[in-house]
C-alpha cells in the first residue's frame, strides 16, 4: 500500500524544477543537472514499479550524463537482465515527469500514478518487495540527484536499495544483471559488488591467455588509456591494481584520470572528443609511434583507440575498425572449429559506419552485415536476434558483441566431447566471457581488443592496414523543426520533406563512392549530416551542398 500523505510530502519537497520538458531519448533523461530535481523523483518511483511489475526483480537506475559537459546530469533504468528499459515503458517515464514537472498540485500527480499502476496492473497489496540497484558517474551534481532519486523508495516503497556509489554505467548493468542471477540462485544470496565485476573479467582475460601459453604482456610496448576525467580513471585503476591483474604495470598509463575536479570531465579529452576532432586528447603527446592509444567516455561505455604514425600522422581506430578486429578474429576461430556452417556471426552497424568497413566486412572477411537505426538498444536487438555471434559497434564506440543461447550449447558439448580443435573452442569460450553481455563496456572491450592483438600478435599499424577508411565528415545543422526531417529505409534515406531526397540522389551522384545521409538528431536540437567519398579534396564541397540543401 501506498502512503500517500507521506509520497504528497516528498513530492512537494523534492519536485522543486517545474515546467521542464522531460523526454526519454536513447540515452534516458538527460539535460542541465539544476533542471533534474522532479525528473529524479519520478524516475524513482517508475523504477520500483518496473520492479514491482517484475515479482520484485532488482531494477537499475544509473545517474550519468556520460560524454556531455560537467554542468549536465542524466538518469536511465536498467532492466533486470541488464538491458535497457523495455521501450514500451519509455512513455510512461516521460508521461509521470511530465505531469510532475508542469501540475498545479500533487493530486494531478497521483491521478496520473494511479491510471499507470492500473494499465499495468501492478498489484500493491502484495508482500512483493521492489529491489533497485543504484550507480552515478563522478558528477558532483549526482549525490544530491541520487537522493532526489532514491527519497519515496524506502519511506514510501519498502523497497531494497543495494547503492553502488561511484561505477561506470556498464557495472551498473552488469551488476543489476548479476543481482538478480544471485537471487536466482537463492543459497549464496551474497549481494553482487564491485568486486564481482573485476574479477570476471580479469579471469576471462587471463584465462584467455593461459589457453595460449603465451606472457601476460600486451603486444604494443606501452598502452595510453584516457579516463576522460571521468569514472573510468578510479575504476580503472582499481582493476589495474588489483591481485589477479598480471600485466606489467610499466605497459599502461592511465592520462586524464582526474575525476575529482568537476569541470574537467570530457574537457578536451574522451572517446567523443578524439572521434569527433580526430586528434590526441589533452594530456597527451606522441611519444613513440608503436605505442596504442584508447580514450573512453566519462561513464566509460565507449572506447576508441589510435595512434601515431613515423610521419607523426594520427590514425584513428573506431568502433568500426574494433567490430572488423573481432569479426576478423572470431570468423577465424569459428573455421578452424569448424563451426563456420552451424554458428552464424554477423556484424551490425548503423548508417555512420565508414562505407569501407562495410565493404571490407562484406566483400574480405564474407561475414553477413545488418544496418539498423542509430542508438544502441536498435543495434543490441538486431545482433541478439539475428546471429550467434552478433557484434555491433556504432562508429562512436560504443558496442559489444552478444553471444546467443546456442552458441554456448554448441561450445560446452564441442569441449566435452574433446575433438576438433580445442584452442579455438576454448578461446571462443573466453572470448565470449570477456565481453560484457549486458551493453558496450569501455573497459571490457578494451581488453577483449588487447588480448585479440596479442594473440593475432598484431601492431596498431597492421589493425589499420585491414582497410582503409573512406574520406568523411559529420556535421551539425540547426534548422527551426528538425521534426520535419523522417526517414526511412534504417534512416539512410528521406521521407519527408517530400523531394529533399531526390536532390540529395543528384548530389551524390557527383561524387565517385559517394554516400550522404540526413537525419534529426535524437539527443541534441540538431539535424545531422554525413557525408564520405573517394576524394578528399571534394568532400569539402560534397558536404556543403548537402548543407545548402538542407538549410
Ligand atoms: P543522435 O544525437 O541521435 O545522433 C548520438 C550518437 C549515437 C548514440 C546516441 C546516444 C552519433 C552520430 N550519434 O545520437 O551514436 O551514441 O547519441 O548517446 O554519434
Ligand atoms: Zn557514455
Amino acid at each position: 500500500k501506498i502512503d500517500y500523505e507521506q509520497l504528497s510530502e516528498l513530492y512537494d519537497k523534492t519536485c522543486r524544477t517545474k515546467n521542464v520538458q522531460y523526454s526519454y531519448g536513447t540515452a534516458g533523461f538527460r539535460t542541465l543537472a539544476k533542471n533534474l530535481d522532479t525528473v529524479m523523483f519520478t524516475t524513482g518511483i517508475l523504477a520500483i514499479l518496473r520492479s514491482l511489475k517484475l515479482q520484485g526483480q532488482y531494477v537499475g537506475v544509473m545517474i550519468t550524463a556520460s560524454h556531455n559537459p560537467y554542468q549536465d546530469n542524466g538518469v536511465k533504468i536498467v532492466e533486470p537482465d541488464g538491458s535497457m528499459l523495455l521501450a514500451t515503458w519509455e512513455p510512461y517515464a516521460m508521461q509521470l515527469a511530465n505531469t510532475a514537472s508542469f501540475a498545479s498540485n500533487f493530486e494531478e500527480f497521483r491521478a496520473e500514478l494511479t491510471r499507470l499502476i492500473e494499465h499495468e496492473k501492478i498489484g500493491l497489496d502484495t508482500s512483493i518487495v521492489p529491489h533497485i540497484v543504484v550507480g552515478r558517474d563522478s558528477r558532483e551534481s549526482s549525490p544530491y540527484l541520487l537522493r532526489c532519486l532514491t527519497s519515496t523508495m524506502v519511506s514510501v516503497f519498502h523497497a531494497q536499495v543495494l547503492d553502488l556509489g561511484c561505477v561506470t554505467t556498464p557495472q551498473l548493468h552488469y551488476i543489476t544483471d548479476l543481482s538478480n542471477k544471485r537471487e536466482r540462485e537463492g543459497g549464496s544470496a551474497e549481494v553482487a559488488t564491485e568486486q564481482d565485476y573485476y574479477s570476471f573479467f580479469i579471469g576471462a582475460f587471463n584465462e584467455l591467455f593461459s589457453t595460449y601459453e603465451i606472457e601476460k604482456r600486451l603486444s604494443v610496448p606501452r598502452l595510453f588509456i584516457d579516463a576522460a576525467n571521468g569514472i573510468g580513471g578510479p575504476q580503472l585503476k582499481k582493476l589495474l591494481t588489483s591481485k589477479d591483474w598480471v600485466v606489467p604495470p610499466d605497459q599502461i598509463e592511465v592520462i586524464n584520470d582526474k575525476s575529482d575536479v568537476p569541470e574537467l570531465l570530457n574537457f578536451e579529452c574522451g572517446a567523443d572528443y578524439v572521434k569527433t576532432n580526430q586528434r590526441l586528447p589533452k594530456g597527451l603527446s606522441p611519444s613513440s609511434h608503436d605505442s596504442l592509444y584508447c580514450s573512453f567516455d566519462g561513464d566509460a561505455d565507449r572506447v576508441v583507440f589510435y595512434y601515431v604514425d613515423s610521419e607523426s600522422q594520427f590514425h584513428l581506430l573506431d568502433g568500426d575498425k574494433i567490430s572488423t578486429l573481432f569479426a576478423k578474429f572470431l570468423s577465424k576461430q569459428l573455421e578452424l572449429a569448424h563451426l563456420e556452417n552451424s554458428l552464424r556471426i554477423g556484424v551490425v552497424q548503423t548508417a555512420y559506419a565508414n562505407g569501407s568497413s562495410t565493404n571490407y566486412i562484406e566483400n574480405t572477411l564474407r561475414c553477413p552485415v545488418s544496418c539498423t537505426k542509430t542508438g544502441v538498444k536498435h543495434l543490441h536487438h538486431e545482433a541478439a536476434t539475428q546471429y550467434d555471434i552478433g557484434i555491433y559497434f556504432e562508429a562512436n564506440g560504443h558496442g559489444t558483441i552478444i553471444f546467443s543461447e546456442k552458441f554456448h550449447q554448441v561450445i560446452k558439448s564441442e569441449l566435452s566431447r574433446a575433438r576438433g580443435d580445442m584452442l579455438a573452442l576454448k578461446t571462443l569460450d573466453c572470448f565470449s566471457k570477456l565481453i560484457n553481455q549486458t551493453v558496450g563496456d569501455a573497459l571490457s572491450d578494451m581488453l577483449a581488443v588487447l588480448a585479440t592483438l596479442a594473440i593475432m600478435k598484431m601492431a596498431p599499424m597492421d589493425w589499420d592496414k585491414e582497410y582503409t577508411d573512406l574520406p568523411n565528415k559529420l556535421v551539425k545543422c540547426i534548422v527551426p523543426d528538425r521534426s520535419i526531417f523522417q526517414t526511412i529505409d534504417q534512416e539512410r534515406k528521406l521521407q519527408n520533406p517530400v523531394g529533399l531526397q531526390a536532390k540529395i540522389d543528384l548530389v551524390i551522384a557527383k561524387y565517385p563512392m559517394g554516400r550522404s545521409f540526413v537525419r534529426a538528431s535524437g539527443t541534441e536540437d540538431a539535424v545531422r549530416i554525413y557525408a564520405e567519398c573517394q576524394d578528399s579534396s571534394q568532400l569539402d564541397q560534397f558536404c556543403n551542398e548537402i548543407v545548402e540543401l538542407v538549410k
